[in-house]
């Protein structure tokens, strides 16, 4: 069942850990959820008019080449993309970067991966009309199954986006891998049936299966919840962007964790703007990357507590 939206930290943990999602109401409002929604908005068309705007979920939105290789205007408008996704909003705006550090996503993130986790993309879906769903798939489907000891099994840097048939039916009696990964949906427009709003199956978290794309499940639930509202759901979770057949643009800004041990999605290290190096707190520096978690992520010496955007580098020496 998907559980009611709750203003209750405490049921929206249970929501969490019963059903992989709960929806927050209310989390933006007034001048912090119109601040989001200008930049957003403001930001998109830039891309857009720049050239710069990322597409997908075209009906006739073809990928790939006569070789099987992602073609280069793949994701955009002239190939027949819609929905607008934005990336890396680490760069884009004071109010994303502040969503990174909101004291709800130390608590209900926190819940699923422990305190230590960091950010994997911060990025924004604006599902348009005409946007086809996505389908429903997992953020960890590159997580490992279990297997029986000694066993073949599918080697880890093999397993890809098409679920192999273990993974659709894994063995329940070898146990299932637990989260790694959790989102935070943030709703800058109201989240309705017809405009696109996440699907989610319930309860799929603790299956340990991926879904089957050649097969459809009549368990799917809906996110609808009023602009403002907030939802949390795990990476083991059955989820994608709905269809778009009818409304305004759905403005969602989907923040993606993962605890510190795996790699992010967006190079986060990488990409941030170098500009914003001095004013980032401690607690940001950390979820994008910066700090090492026991020694993992580090240049030299394994004490040292942080990396920096341009370090001193020891290089060849004679
Ligand atoms: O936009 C949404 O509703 C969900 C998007 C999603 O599932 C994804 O990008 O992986």
């Amino acid at each position: 069942m998907l559980p009611i939206a709750t203003a209750d930290l405490k049921q929206a943990k249970r929501d969490l850990d019963q059903s992989g999602v709960c929806v927050i109401p209310g989390v933006l409002t007034g001048k912090a959820l119109m601040t989001a929604r200008r930049r957003l908005v403001e930001q998109a068309e830039e891309e857009e008019r720049q050239c710069l705007d990322f597409r997908d979920a075209g009906s006739d939105q073809k990928l790939l080449d006569d070789f099987g290789q992602i073609k280069s205007d793949a994701f955009s408008k002239t190939n027949g993309g819609i929905n607008q996704r934005l990336w890396m909003l680490v760069n884009k705006g004071q109010c994303f970067r502040d969503m990174v550090e909101h004291p709800l996503i130390d608590e209900l993130i926190g819940h699923v991966l422990g305190d230590r986790f960091i950010l994997s993309t911060h990025s924004a879906n604006i599902a348009k009309r005409g946007g086809q769903r996505m389908g429903l798939h997992t953020d960890q489907w590159w997580m490992p199954q279990p297997v029986v000891p000694g066993s073949d099994h599918i080697r880890p840097s093999d397993i890809s986006r098409i679920p192999s048939s273990d993974a659709i039916t894994p063995n329940p009696q070898l146990g299932i891998a637990p989260a790694v990964v959790a989102n935070a949906m943030w709703m800058l427009s109201d989240f309705t049936a017809e405009n696109g709003a996440t699907e989610v199956v319930p309860g799929t978290h603790l299956s340990g299966a991926q879904p089957n794309p050649n097969e459809e499940t009549d368990a799917v639930e809906q996110l609808i919840a009023p602009a403002g509202s907030l939802a949390i759901f795990e990476g083991r979770l059955w989820h994608g962007t709905g269809a778009h057949t009818a409304g305004e643009d759905r403005l969602g800004v989907l923040t993606t964790f993962c605890a510190p041990q795996f790699r992010q999605q967006e190079n986060q290290v990488l990409g941030l703007d170098r500009n914003l190096w001095p004013s980032l707190s401690d607690k940001l520096k950390e979820r994008l990357g910066f700090k090492p978690w026991n020694a993992y992520g580090r240049l030299e010496s394994p004490s040292d507590p942080w990396v920096y955007p341009e370090p001193a580098r020891i290089l060849e020496l004679s």
